[in-house]
Order: C-alpha cells, then sequence, then structure tokens
C-alpha cells in the first residue's frame, strides 16, 4: 500500500509529464513571489497592474498553448490548466487576466485568423507587451450572447461596428479587442473583428465599485460607428461556435483555476484550526471541524481528477464541450462552497483582508458566474442527456 498525502491525495503530480511538471513550479514560483505580495492591496484599492502582463509573458504564461512560432509556448492544456491553478491559488482576478489574454485573444486570433492576423498579434500579446480583451457579453445580452445588438455593417473597404459590450475583463487597459458582432454582410451571422485601442468611436469605459475580482479592472466597449478596414474581420469562423470556441477553452481553464483557490482556502482553513485554540484544545480538534476539512479535501481531489481528465482529453482533441460545462460547473460551485466554509471556520479573522479566504469567497461568486453561470450549464448538461432544450 502507498502512502497518503493529505495534500495531494490522488498523487496529482505523479500523474503529470515532466514538462507539465516544470511549468506548474514555475507559475506557482512566480504566483508566490511575485503576486502575492500586490495582492491584498491590490485588491483592497482596486487596482490592476498592466506589468503582471509583461512578467507573465515573460515567464512564458500566457500564450501556454500557442505554437512558439507564434511566440507562445507550444505547451499542453494539462500545461495550460496547472497554470491557472497556481495563479488563482493567488487570485481570481489574476487568472482572469491570463486566461482572458490567452483563451479568448490569443486563441481565436491563432484559430481564426488570417495570417497576418496572427504575425501581427500574436507575439505582442504573448510576450504581454499588448492586452487583449474578449467583448461578447452585453448590457441585454448575458447568459444568451445570440441576443447581441452590436452590428457590423459593411462599407466600401471594411466594417462599421456599432453597439457596446459590459463586463469585459481587461477592457480599459486593452490594446486589442476581440469584438463579436452580428454582420449585416453575413446574413445576420456573428462575426469576429479585431479592434485596436485608438480607433475612433472605440472607447472603454472602468466599470467601478466591483465588490469582486477587484485586482482584475473590467469594463464596456462602446462601438460608435468604429471604422475598420476588411482585414480587421476574423476570416475563418462565422457563429456562435466561433465565441464558443474560445469559451470552452477559457472555461476549462477555470475549472483548473478555481480549484486552486479552493486549495488555498482549504489549506488556510486548515492551518487555522491547528493553530487556533477554544475550550482547550485545536479547532482541528473537533469533530465539526475536521467533517469540513474532509469535504474539502475529497471536493479538491475529485475536482482536480476531472480537470486533469477533461486536459488529457483536450490535447488528444477528444473533449466535447459538455465536458467542459461539467467541470466548469461543478469546480466553480464546490470552490465557492468551500470558500464560504473556510470563511466560517475562521471566525471573526475570516472576514478580514489579511487572512484572504474572504477575498477568495467574494471572487467565486464571479467565477461562478462568468464563462456561463452555474445555472446556465445544468441547462447545457440537461439538454445533453434529454434533448430538449429548457432555456426558454
Ligand atoms: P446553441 O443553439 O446551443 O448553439 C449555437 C451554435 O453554437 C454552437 N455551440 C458551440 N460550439 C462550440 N463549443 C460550444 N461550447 C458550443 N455551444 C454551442 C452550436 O453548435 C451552434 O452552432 P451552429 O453551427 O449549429 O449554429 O446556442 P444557444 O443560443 O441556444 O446557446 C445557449 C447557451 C446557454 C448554451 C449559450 O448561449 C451559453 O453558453 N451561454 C453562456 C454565455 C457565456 O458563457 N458567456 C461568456 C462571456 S465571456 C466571459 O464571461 C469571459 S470572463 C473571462 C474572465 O475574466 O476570466
Ligand atoms: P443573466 O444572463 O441575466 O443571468 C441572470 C441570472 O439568470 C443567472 O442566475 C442565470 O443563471 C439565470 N438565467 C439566465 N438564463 C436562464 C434560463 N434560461 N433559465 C434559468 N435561469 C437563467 N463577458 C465577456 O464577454 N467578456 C469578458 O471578459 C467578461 N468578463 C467578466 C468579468 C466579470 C467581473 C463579470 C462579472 C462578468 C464578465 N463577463 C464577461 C460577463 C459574464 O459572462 C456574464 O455576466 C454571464 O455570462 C452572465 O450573464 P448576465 O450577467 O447577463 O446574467
Amino acid at each position: 500500500l502507498g502512502a497518503f498525502d493529505w495534500s495531494d491525495p490522488f498523487r496529482l503530480a505523479d500523474q503529470l509529464e515532466e514538462d507539465e511538471r516544470m511549468v506548474q513550479e514555475s507559475a506557482h514560483a512566480y504566483a508566490q513571489e511575485k503576486l502575492q505580495p500586490r495582492i491584498i492591496d491590490a485588491f483592497a484599492n482596486e487596482t490592476t497592474d498592466p506589468d503582471i502582463f509583461r512578467e507573465m509573458g515573460d515567464m512564458g504564461l500566457l500564450g501556454v498553448t500557442c505554437p512558439e512560432e507564434y511566440g507562445g509556448l507550444g505547451g499542453s492544456y494539462v500545461s495550460y490548466g496547472l497554470v491557472a491553478r497556481e495563479v488563482e491559488r493567488v487570485d481570481s482576478g489574476y487568472r482572469s487576466m491570463m486566461s482572458v489574454q490567452s483563451s479568448l485573444v490569443i486563441y481565436p486570433i491563432y484559430a481564426y485568423g488570417s495570417e497576418a492576423q496572427r504575425t501581427k498579434y500574436l507575439p505582442k500579446l504573448c510576450s504581454g507587451e499588448w492586452i487583449g480583451c474578449f467583448g461578447l457579453t452585453e448590457p441585454d445580452a448575458g447568459s444568451d450572447p445570440a441576443g447581441m445588438k452590436t452590428r457590423a455593417e459593411k462599407t466600401a473597404t471594411g466594417y462599421k461596428l456599432t453597439g457596446s459590450k459590459m463586463w469585459i475583463s481587461n477592457a480599459p487597459i486593452a490594446d486589442v479587442f476581440v469584438v463579436w458582432a452580428k454582420s449585416d454582410d453575413h446574413g445576420g451571422k456573428i462575426r469576429g473583428f479585431v479592434l485596436e485601442k485608438g480607433m475612433k468611436g472605440l472607447s472603454a469605459p472602468k466599470v467601478g465599485n466591483k465588490l469582486s475580482l477587484r485586482a482584475s479592472i473590467t469594463g464596456e466597449i462602446v462601438m460608435d460607428g468604429v471604422e475598420v478596414s476588411d482585414e480587421a474581420l476574423l476570416p475563418n469562423v462565422q457563429g456562435l461556435k466561433g465565441p464558443f470556441g474560445c469559451l470552452n477553452r477559457a472555461r476549462y481553464g477555470i475549472s483548473w483555476g478555481a480549484m486552486g483557490a479552493a486549495e488555498f482556502c482549504w489549506h488556510a482553513a486548515r492551518q487555522y484550526g491547528l493553530d487556533r485554540h477554544q475550550f482547550g484544545k485545536p479547532l482541528a480538534g473537533t469533530q465539526l471541524f475536521q467533517k469540513k476539512l474532509a469535504d474539502m479535501m475529497t471536493e479538491i481531489s475529485l475536482g482536480l481528477q476531472g480537470s486533469l481528465q477533461v486536459g488529457r482529453l483536450m490535447d488528444q482533441a477528444k473533449a466535447a464541450p459538455e465536458m467542459v460545462s461539467i467541470v466548469k460547473r461543478n469546480n466553480c460551485g464546490k470552490a465557492l462552497d468551500i470558500a464560504r466554509m473556510a470563511r466560517d471556520m475562521h471566525g471573526g479573522n475570516g472576514i478580514s483582508g489579511e487572512f484572504q479566504v474572504i477575498r477568495h469567497m467574494m471572487n467565486l461568486e464571479t467565477v461562478n458566474t462568468y464563462e456561463g453561470t452555474h445555472d446556465v450549464h445544468a441547462l447545457i448538461l440537461g439538454r445533453a442527456q434529454t434533448g430538449i432544450q429548457a432555456f426558454f
């Protein structure tokens, strides 16, 4: 019989390839040495440090799965997931910055872009010199992106885009905007466009007063007749499968990331329970405390195994979107439950920013909502097994 490691019950580390372990180790070192010291102040003051993109780019943490010829790491989806786990162990907002850049900006330009778009944008996005954002959600079209109002009208030399996007991560500091619009030129089908900061009619005001994900800046994207040339169109995809192809990858990364945040909360609760004495003994010596720790350990171990399997299938091009819905929905929901439990287990200290569990808890409210809410993923999975769609 093998030994039991409480912090890695199913020996996840043994299931990784050598190169994946190395990516995880460098992401862990970067996150702990460079991100952890900044996060308490960044969250408290609602500040986003754009230098983080350049730092992550230097470490190869942006564009993990992007081929090396375009400036990426050419790594596996498992490596990408491990990076998300390590970054979100510090803060979901930092993971958000990374995963938007990687899955929602670099990926569509690589997968749907022309060769000219790839060579123009990908190296600078992978290095973090340019910051990207992804505009799908609108004020009146969130869970139902097919209801978007943004229009691309054909002009003699390109397109004119009009509309607005809401809740867009990175937008106020972005150089590159991947936006989705209904194109009159293509029978009203959804098409992707790459816009650039400074274009006439394009602005990205910040959404303020967020009580969640405060270290990741969020904004609107306002397009007031933005005129672009034909070269701004992503030529190789049309329809909702364009944005959803990106979301499959980002949602998968989030499933790992949420487990990283949950692991932080679990470890913090365990340590707090060992250190804090009440009624003459450590809190960790009580049955209720141990049951909660057992639940956390169980859900995290199972959740990580699920993400690892989906990642392995993704690397073999065998992952179905429904598999991603299972791990995104489960791991975000479980992480949120764990963070709330850890907050409770810290008693009064649990509400202090210094102990950090309440920050994770507040962040995970967003993580459970964006990229398809917990309930929307339930409806995707309900439809997959009954053949009946229950969205409307
Ligand atoms: P539906 O009829 O199901 O599908 C329409 C077309 O899209 C295709 N499709 C997919 N393709 C690839 N992957 C997927 N996961 C796909 N899901 C659907 C589908 O095959 C079809 O193609 P075609 O060629 O037949 O037209 O579409 P619906 O309108 O009924 O959609 C319903 C629903 C609920 C599944 C969908 O709209 C949904 O998932 N809603 C959630 C919206 C969402 O996730 N928004 C995310 C915005 S981005 C974001 O939050 C970034 S935060 C990032 C961060 O900061 O980390
Ligand atoms: P709604 O769709 O209005 O949903 C509200 C509630 O109704 C939810 O509980 C939902 O589950 C429920 N609901 C909806 N439809 C149904 C149904 N048919 N049956 C039952 N219940 C239903 N978007 C981007 O495009 N790019 C980004 O970078 C981005 N970043 C984000 C960053 C942050 C901090 C946040 C908060 C959001 C971000 N989003 C982004 C938007 C995010 O994807 C949406 O908020 C999310 O998809 C939900 O849409 P909504 O907010 O309009 O909620």
